[in-house]
């Protein structure tokens, strides 16, 4: 089997969502470093691999594929006997699955990303946060996870009693809503949420890849 070439940059979430997918599956990668800080997504040489100057963006022997979601759906498909099964087994499990991917996606990640940028990205480049904007992020957010709540209360897992695809795609926005934004009271304040998010962050291949980050 091809090393696979992650480009990307370790701390970054679209990246991790990527690789902690890979360990999962236990398919070995190489991460390239794109140093997002200095702009070398932004590049042309880069634009000719994600023409949205953005990261991850795979490559797998003569295989290219830019968007994090799409990349962990080829691999959890490409090697579904292998490793953690994540897509589910019947065409119902499957179709919970990618009902709460896309509830991660449309839902949870654009509050999870305007959250960071105001508390964390805004700062870290010397830029000052809006602060209301932020919390009414909170606000919304918080408002997602009672449904979440709500979920959990009926299985362990949100497409059902299975890790999955689903789960996976929440660690690194969550990881770093609770690390960066220090807003882990969202998570500790839902009985549910938080047992839930107990399960998917002691995960093996979470830990791995937090090692390989910090
Ligand atoms: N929908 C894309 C979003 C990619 C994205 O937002 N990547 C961020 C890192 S998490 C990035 O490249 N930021 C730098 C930039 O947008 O210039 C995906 O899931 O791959």
């Amino acid at each position: 089997m091809m090393v696979v070439k992650v480009y990307g940059e370790a701390r970054a979430a679209c990246p991790q969502r990527v690789m902690v997918c890979l360990l999962e599956k236990g398919v070995e990668f190489q991460l390239v470093h794109i140093d997002l800080q200095q702009g070398q997504q932004k590049t042309p040489q880069f634009l000719l691999l994600q023409p949205f100057g953005q990261v991850p963006v795979v490559e797998d022997g003569d295989f290219r594929l830019f968007e994090s979601r799409a990349i962990i759906r080829y691999y959890a498909t490409k090697y579904a006997d292998r490793g953690t099964e994540l897509l589910g087994k019947t065409l119902e499990e499957r179709a919970l699955v990618e009902q709460w991917l896309e509830v991660e996606a449309h839902n949870f990640n654009n509050l999870c990303f305007s959250i960071m940028l105001q508390l964390v990205i805004l700062p870290k480049m010397g830029k000052v946060g809006d602060l209301a904007l932020a919390k009414k992020g909170e606000e919304d957010i918080g408002k997602v996870l009672d449904v979440y709540e709500s979920r959990l209360s009926e299985s362990t897992y949100l497409a059902g009693d299975h890790f999955s695809l689903a789960d996976l795609s929440h660690l690194p926005g969550l990881g770093h809503l609770i690390e960066e934004a220090k807003l882990g009271h969202l998570v500790t304040q839902r009985k549910n949420v938080n047992a839930w998010w107990e399960k998917i962050s002691s995960r093996p291949a979470w830990k791995k890849l937090k090692n390989m980050v910090h």
